[in-house]
């Protein structure tokens, strides 16, 4: 059954009646169903600017200026932090933490819940017409300062999700109790319910990795891809497949649809010594969606989730997919 919120100002999505059951409280319920609806506001914002690509000059242009990850900030980068930020003020959103931002935002002081967002994960694939979106993570804000309702475990995320600007425009998010796929339907421009249940395959022979970075690995990954490799002749057992979009949300909506492996481990290139992947507002929500839909997410060895976080663009080693997958490259970690 399709319920519509009719009490939330937002109708960029028709929630469904499963949507955060799990969270007994009516009032955080009512708050995240507004926060998501306003991040659901916010991304159709942001692919009508992605859909008409060259036509807005300079949309993938760099603006001169390094996010606080070193990464050359793109207009739209830019652009899309700040329509999000123009959304969740008028929600019950007390903290936003950002890519694009070096520290927190304050926005509605002693508000209930706190987000953290990669605005525009992929940027570096504007001009190319590859599949990007936006990365999110929803915590309850935590008494104190506003960096203890982010120096946590991903484990006490209310919401993870990510929003993929592609062929369709689809939410892939969860509450803790499964993942929902949402797509944004063109002709009513409203998120609606395409799968209720999405659920992740426990093996399949297809792995994703940066193989420019070989040479730079860890040597149990490159024992791991090696063995891929070989495929059937050698100690798998079988052949395995390889894509790599080079974008995370397009890497994690296809292991979602069909299984398989991602890879971006550490590697001794300076500032890639944890990986290049940032914990609270990558890591942790893909990891909680992995999860849900019955897949693993571990930086090689330990569970994202578990991990704690001490600076707000901390980089993680990142794993995840198919359970067979991920306990293989855990085995190649044992000593
Ligand atoms: P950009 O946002 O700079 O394009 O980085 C995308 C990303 O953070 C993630 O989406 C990809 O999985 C990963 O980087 C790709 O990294 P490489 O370009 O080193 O392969």
């Amino acid at each position: 059954m399709i319920i519509t919120i009719w009490g939330s100002q937002h109708m960029a999505i028709q929630f469904s009646a499963d949507f955060a059951t799990n969270l007994h409280d009516e009032n955080l319920r009512k708050n995240v169903l507004s926060t998501v609806g306003a991040l659901c506001d916010a991304a159709k914002e942001i692919s009508d600017l992605c859909a008409q690509g060259p036509l807005i000059s300079g949309l993938g242009a760099v603006t001169g200026i390094e996010n606080a990850d070193g990464d050359d900030q793109k207009a739209l980068d830019v652009q899309s932090d700040e329509i999000i930020i123009a959304k969740l003020r008028q929600e019950p959103v007390a903290y936003y933490a950002s890519e694009e931002e070096e520290g927190i935002n304050t926005l509605a002081p002693g508000a209930a819940l706190s987000v953290a967002a990669d605005p525009l994960d992929g940027s570096s694939n504007i001009d190319t017409n590859v599949s990007i979106g936006t990365i999110f993570s929803i915590f309850p804000t935590a008494p104190g300062a506003a960096e203890n309702s982010f120096f946590r475990p991903g484990n006490e995320q209310l919401v993870g999700g990510f929003f993929v600007y592609g062929p369709q425009t689809t939410l892939i998010v969860t509450c803790g109790n499964g993942v929902e796929l949402y797509v944004l339907e063109p002709k009513s421009g409203q998120f609606v319910l395409a799968v209720p249940k999405l659920r992740l395959a426990e093996a399949r022979a297809e792995y994703g990795i940066n193989a420019a970075n070989a040479r730079h690995w860890q040597t149990p990954v490159q024992l791991f891809i090696s063995d891929c490799l070989t495929g059937e002749p050698g100690p798998l057992g079988e052949n395995y497949n390889m894509r790599w979009v080079g974008s995370l949300v397009a890497d994690a909506s296809r292991i979602l649809s069909r299984g398989g492996i991602f890879l971006y481990p550490a590697d001794n290139r300076p500032g890639y010594e944890k990986g290049r992947l940032r914990q609270l507002y990558e890591a942790n929500p893909v990891s909680f969606v992995i999860e849900q839909a019955g897949g693993m997410a571990t930086n090689g060895t330990s569970r994202i989730l578990d991990l704690p976080l001490s600076e707000l663009h901390q980089r993680v080693a990142f794993v995840f997919g198919s359970n067979k997958q991920v306990e293989l490259v855990r085995s190649y970690f044992k000593p």
